[in-house]
């Protein structure tokens, strides 16, 4: 059973990474139908959303490896209408230092201030990517002394290799991050 101890982090659930986005992950939508159904099990939530600024160096523009993509206060970094946004207590935006990637949440970020302000120990991880922001929070999540439990069918991988999601996940494992459904969280539905 969850308690007050249990937070939900919700990484970057974003337009552009939804299909029709310039970063679209395949199977983007499928985050949301156990998201919702978690949501108020919880009594704290933070949703992550990156936000870049257009000269952000991890762009092709200035030879990284992504198109433009949640550029602040553009329609594409708004939260999908997928995500009801009264369930949210906290908006964590990352990725806006030009000079590093920011695919953790908590990467330049008070995440961690604000989970140990309300004496979170364990984090549950869903949302978008799996091999790249939800990878890169769960790890740092570990490092920074909490619990984090991924919610493998409310993740989704970019795969610009195969079976980057897979690896992701042995990553994660490694780092002694627990896997789990959404369903096996206890929460009346
Ligand atoms: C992400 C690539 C670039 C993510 C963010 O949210 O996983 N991936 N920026
Ligand atoms: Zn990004």
């Amino acid at each position: 059973m969850l308690t007050r101890r249990d937070g939900l982090i919700i990484v970057d659930p974003q337009n552009d990474f939804l299909p029709g986005g310039p970063l679209a992950v395949a199977d983007g939508m499928r985050i949301f139908e156990p998201i919702r159904r978690i949501l108020r099990g919880f009594s704290y939530v933070v949703a992550t959303r990156d936000w870049h600024p257009d000269d952000h160096r991890y762009t092709q523009r200035y030879g990284g490896p992504w198109p433009f993509h949640c550029l602040q206060n553009t329609p594409g970094a708004e939260f999908s209408k997928e995500l009801p946004l009264d369930a949210i207590d906290e908006i964590i935006s990352k990725g806006i230092d030009p000079m590093i990637d920011g695919y953790s949440g908590f990467a330049a970020t008070p995440l961690a201030e604000h989970l140990r302000d309300r004496e979170i120990s364990h984090v549950y991880l869903c949302g978008l990517a799996t091999d790249y922001c939800v990878k890169a929070t769960a790890i740092d999540a570990r490092k920074l002394g909490f619990e984090a439990t991924v919610l493998l069918d409310a993740i989704a991988a970019v795969n610009v290799h195969p079976s980057d999601g897979e690896r992701a996940i042995e990553a994660m494992l490694a780092a002694g991050v627990h896997l789990a459904l959404s369903t096996q969280l206890g929460i009346a539905q």
